[in-house]
């Protein structure tokens, strides 16, 4: 694969990224974080360990690699040193190889109070929010009034802007979400005991990357969350509050989009989701419960269950479009050994008409009814299968189809969480 390639989840969230970004991490120098915070769960099993990372691109497990947080992602002080300990405690000591723009606005415990506020208040209505304040944190920073990593480095500054935020936030929680107000004090007091481990992490990241690019470098640009997810083009307001698609990588890092080779789209080869929103091809019926327990789909971050559903080709062709994508890494196919019958997604009924592409908007997403090929399943395990030619034929047929439905070519697939569990074909 060539030089600069980003990563993006072609789905909802939870895709495998994690697995595929540092698998590709040998071939490259750094990894760069561009987009949402510790919302993301990237769980990554090297020999055998499971690894969860939320924050830190899942590159860190190379010792060889720089980890660049880029000014698109927004950052918790609190969770960003918890991961570092955590990634210690299991032998990885990566504090000296994670950097940070200083322009990455701050997740504090005050946007964390207000996203549990709003989750609250909106009943059965709610969005099903991570609960890591990363919807109210994006909104400081497009109401211009972002507390930013930099100002970390200026106690009196840093704790003017959150004073002055609070007033406001503060005044919501108490009068008209009607729930506990944060301690102000004590959190800029908390925050400010952290700086000291973080300010020496602030680099400007955009720099450093264009000068390393002039140089040969070659850095993998890491997408968290999924492109149904994304805040532009996503089922709103079942969204997250970032830009997920690739594109994305070039304002949330600060390289240009035409330094960005190769678009490469994570897919499993079924379908998840976790929190509210319409999700067509989504299986109320012991399949589908089959496929959560096989697939083992909790939510990395907050452990909820996963809806599972078949693979959504009508979806999947709009994420081709979105992000560009330049080939597909289908994941998790060995989830669907076992199975009599396999189903494909080509294309939705929608409004009485045929349409081979997902429409937009949650409502319009709502209203499709999906339109299935059955394929007859595979009895032979692929569990673990590094060829192509060793998969069994329906598998083979199946993926085919897919790619085709989709709209773009299999570059990868994966077999199991293993990194060496893994099929290259272009
Ligand atoms: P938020 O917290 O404001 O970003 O939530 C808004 C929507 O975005 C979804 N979202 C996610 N979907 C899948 N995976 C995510 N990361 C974790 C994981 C999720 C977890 O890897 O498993 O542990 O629950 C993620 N992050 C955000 C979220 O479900 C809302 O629909
Ligand atoms: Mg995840």
């Amino acid at each position: 694969m060539s030089k600069n390639v980003v990563v993006v989840g072609a789905q909802w969230g939870d895709e495998g990224k994690g697995k595929i970004v540092d698998w590709l991490t040998e071939s490259v120098q750094g990894v760069v974080r561009f987009n949402g915070g510790h919302n993301a769960g990237h769980t990554l099993v090297i020999n055998g360990q499971k690894t969860v990372l939320r924050l830190i691109p899942s590159g860190v497990m190379h010792p060889h690699v720089k980890c660049y947080i880029g000014n698109g992602a927004v950052v918790s002080p609190e969770a960003m040193l918890k991961e570092i300990d955590d990634l210690k405690a299991h032998g990885m000591d990566a504090e000296d190889r994670i950097f940070v723009s200083g322009q990455c606005p701050l997740v504090l415990p005050y946007h964390i109070a207000l996203d549990h506020a709003r989750e609250n208040a909106l009943g059965d209505k709610k969005i099903g929010t991570t609960g890591r304040g990363i919807g109210p944190a994006y909104e400081d920073k497009i109401a211009r009034r972002a507390v930013h990593v930099r100002d970390l480095a200026e106690p009196k500054v840093f704790a003017e802007k959150v004073r002055e935020n609070c007033k406001l936030i503060n005044f919501l929680l108490a009068n008209y979400y009607n729930s506990e107000p944060v301690d102000v004090e004590k959190m800029i007091e908390d925050t400010l005991a952290m700086a000291p481990r973080i300010v020496p992490k602030i680099r400007d990241i955009s720099h450093i990357l264009n000068t390393k690019m002039k140089e040969g470098e070659q850095f993998l640009y890491e997408g968290a969350q999924g492109t149904m997810l994304d805040i532009d083009h996503g089922t709103y307001p079942f969204v997250t509050s970032s830009n997920t698609v690739a594109g994305f990588a070039s304002p949330g890092s600060g390289v240009g989009p035409q330094k960005l080779n190769y678009i490469l789209g994570i897919t499993k080869a079924y379908c998840t989701r976790v929190g509210s929103g319409p999700f067509p091809t989504e299986l109320f019926d012991e399949v589908g419960k089959t496929i959560a327990k096989k697939g083992n789909e909790f939510g990395a971050v907050t452990g909820r269950p996963r809806r599972c559903g078949w693979f959504d080709g009508a979806a999947l062709r709009r994420a081709v479009e979105w992000n560009g994508l330049s080939g597909l890494a289908v994941m998790k196919l060995d989830v669907l050994d076992g199975f009599e019958t396999v189903r494909l997604g080509v294309g939705y009924e929608y409004k009485g008409e045929r349409i081979d592409i997902m429409p937009v908007g949650a409502e319009e997403v709502a209203q499709c009814k999906v339109i299935y090929e059955d394929f007859p399943g595979w009895k032979e395990p692929t569990f673990g299968i590094t060829k192509w030619e060793d998969l069994p034929v329906n598998a083979q047929k199946y993926l085919t189809r897919l790619s085709e439905v989709a709209g773009c070519p299999i570059a990868v697939v994966s077999t199991g969480p293993d990194r060496a569990q893994t099929i290259l074909l272009h």
